[in-house]
């Protein structure tokens, strides 16, 4: 179906149609459509804009990401689908792996998101096939942990997540970037850094700082990490969304 681009919900609609699609060839989930409805209600509360407590996290989870020895970008279905592209640049510019994770995990679905990935410019997709490590207190085949990636990970980047993992993982010592809409949910609760953005602007902006911030010392980095406060910055998410935009 086209969508005109006079819409007035043009990009809204364009994204539910790449999901949609992603869908149709089998590598986003029923469950997935549901979650990014719950996402966009979140996105309305925001005015549908990256706010500049969400563009402080993104600073503050690049920062984490470029003083990191070995960090890792989780990709699930609807990653795959609505910013394939978009991740494999910040994986690169961050020096960062790149690791499929799926909570409906099948093995046609694992495949169909390597082949996308590798389609945007991937090197190498970790996360597939059978030798992988599992990561306990995680009862979902999110457990999955390939040993060259999230399990030897110390910084890990989790877009639309469920808490059980993040929870497991900063129980690992490793810190969690999430990005998720839902400031109240517990993957924002346990993350090191939430971004509560939506993952179509979270992704190109935490690539664009990445840009930026490469050339800049050990000290520069930490103290942009230092100064992120989690608390606060959900709070401040949390009340922006009770006030409105
Ligand atoms: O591809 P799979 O098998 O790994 O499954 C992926 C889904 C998304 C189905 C799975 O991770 C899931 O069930 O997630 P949840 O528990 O529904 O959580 C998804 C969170 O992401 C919710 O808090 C949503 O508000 C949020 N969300 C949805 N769409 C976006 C989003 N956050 C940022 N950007 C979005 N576009």
């Amino acid at each position: 179906m086209k969508i005109s681009e006079s819409h007035p919900r043009y990009e809204s609609l364009r994204y539910r149609h790449m999901l949609v699609e992603g869908l149709k060839r089998g590598f986003v989930t029923e469950s997935g459509l549901i979650a990014h409805g719950r996402g966009e209600a979140f996105d309305y509360l925001l005015g549908e804009n990256s706010v500049p407590e969400a563009l402080a996290a993104e600073k503050a989870a690049v920062a984490l990401m470029l003083l990191s020895k070995h960090p890792v970008v989780s990709v699930n279905g609807n990653t795959a689908a609505l910013v394939p592209k978009e991740i494999v640049s910040l994986a690169k510019v961050t020096g960062a792996g790149i690791e499929v994770n799926l909570f409906y995990r099948t093995e046609k679905r694992e495949k169909l998101i390597e082949e996308i990935l590798k389609g945007n410019g991937a090197s190498k997709v970790l996360g597939l096939g059978e030798n992988m490590k599992y990561i306990t207190g995680v009862e979902s085949e999110r457990a999955r942990a390939d040993p060259a990636g999230i399990w030897a990970a110390d910084v890990v980047l989790v877009p639309l997540e469920d808490g059980d993992r993040t929870e497991s993982l900063i129980k690992m010592n490793k810190c969690v970037i999430s990005i998720d809409l839902n400031p109240l949910s517990r993957t924002s609760r346990y993350a090191t850094i939430p971004v509560v953005d939506n993952v179509v602007r979270a992704v190109p902006n935490m690539t664009n700082f990445a840009e930026e911030m490469k050339s800049w010392d050990e000290k520069r980095l930490r103290s942009q990490v230092g100064d992120f406060n989690k608390e606060e910055s959900l709070d401040k998410m949390i009340s922006l969304m009770r006030k409105g935009f």
